[in-house]
């Protein structure tokens, strides 16, 4: 039997820094460097440093999360969400004061059916700035569709789901950087009405979305510098799965579970607002991928999944034994700033 490997956190940093290393003369003083350069990248950005740049509407303002509120009528689904300014400790004792969809950053998980009309309305609890619904996953004339809701008030808008996937949503007013970066991005899952065809394999099914971080509310580090923190988070697809927000250590705190032997599903996406994902498990390779999550998007045997920023990928994988099996960007600049998570697989019943 193996020794059971325990892959930190420390240790991914270390093996970036071998990583990088490699490519210059390889002594240990080089690693250190690196590895002190690649702690010092990481920005500490602190609440305190940006509280200048919370606008006057929102310094006060912390609103608790609503649920999100969903109805289906045959194939019609009714989808009520907000948009809300709450506080979200993004790293340890860091409150982000995040421009939200329903107090959660990213935003609640929305499943629907292939071929479903959704029914959207946008509740804008923000007193100051309006906010919008841009959901990648409908075919529709933005300028009506996707059109700002003034603060205070309410926007229906209806369209249909006709293509399977797992695509990004996100507010669409202007600036869209500033908007998604202070949190305003999500998931929706579009089921596919024939499956996908491995499904009679898959054991476990997670989601899992990558999003990036920038000093608060600073439109210029957003479109000009580099992320501060870049971050995962799940959300519950079936009951009693955890849901978090998209912080440093979201799904190391709360690892995925799994059995040794079982076949793991992920729903991935990555919302940016800018940087890509290079989506890894470490110790194991995906058998099945399907890029955006459309089952004619089938590959095999893949290592590592490039998704763009918006860029979604339903990927399968079998955890053979026992173990901690972490998933990263396999860009480690990123991993190290916190875009790591775990799986945990028990031996099981
Ligand atoms: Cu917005």
């Amino acid at each position: 039997m193996l020794k059971k490997a325990k892959y930190t956190l420390t240790a991914v940093l270390m093996v970036s820094a071998l990583m990088l290393s490699a490519c210059g003369n390889g002594t240990n003083e080089v690693q250190h460097e690196v590895s002190k350069e690649l702690k010092s990248s990481v920005k500490q950005t602190s609440a305190t440093e940006n509280l200048q740049d919370i606008i006057a509407p929102h310094k006060e303002l912390n609103q608790e999360p609503v649920p999100v509120e969903f109805e289906r009528d045959g194939k019609d689904v009714f989808v009520t969400m907000t948009a809300q300014i709450t506080d979200i400790e993004i790293d340890k004792n860091y409150n982000y004061k995040a421009w939200t969809f329903n107090g959660e950053a990213p935003g609640p998980l929305v499943v629907v059916n292939e071929g479903d009309t959704i029914h959207f309305t946008l509740e804008n609890k923000d007193p100051a700035i309006p906010h919008s619904m841009d959901f990648h996953a409908v075919h529709t004339a933005p300028d009506k569709n996707f059109a700002d809701v003034a603060p205070n008030e309410d926007g229906t808008f209806s369209y249909k789901a006709s293509n399977p996937g797992v695509f990004m949503y996100h507010c669409g007013t202007a600036p869209v950087l500033q908007h998604i970066a202070n949190g305003m991005h999500g998931v929706i899952i579009v089921k596919p009405n024939d499956g996908y065809p491995t499904d009679n394999e898959v054991d476990k099914e997670y989601v899992v979305i990558q999003n990036e971080w920038y000093k608060y509310n600073d439109l210029e580090d957003m479109t000009n510098d580099v992320p501060s923190q870049v971050v995962f988070s799940t959300k519950a697809l079936h009951e009693g799965q955890p849901n978090t927000n998209g912080t440093v250590s979201a799904v190391k705190d709360e690892p995925l579970l799994a059995n040794a032997g079982d076949k793991v599903r992920i729903y991935i996406n990555n919302v940016g607002p800018n940087e890509v994902s290079s989506f890894h498990v470490v110790g194991t390779m995906f058998d099945d991928v399907y890029i955006d999550g459309n089952p004619a998007n089938h590959y095999k045997g893949m290592q590592t999944v490039m998704l763009p920023a918006s860029g979604g990928a339903v990927v399968e994988f079998t955890v053979k034994e026992e173990g901690e099996y972490p998933f990263v960007t396999h860009q480690f600049n990123h991993a190290t700033k916190g875009a790591v998570g775990l799986i945990k697989v028990t031996k099981g019943e």
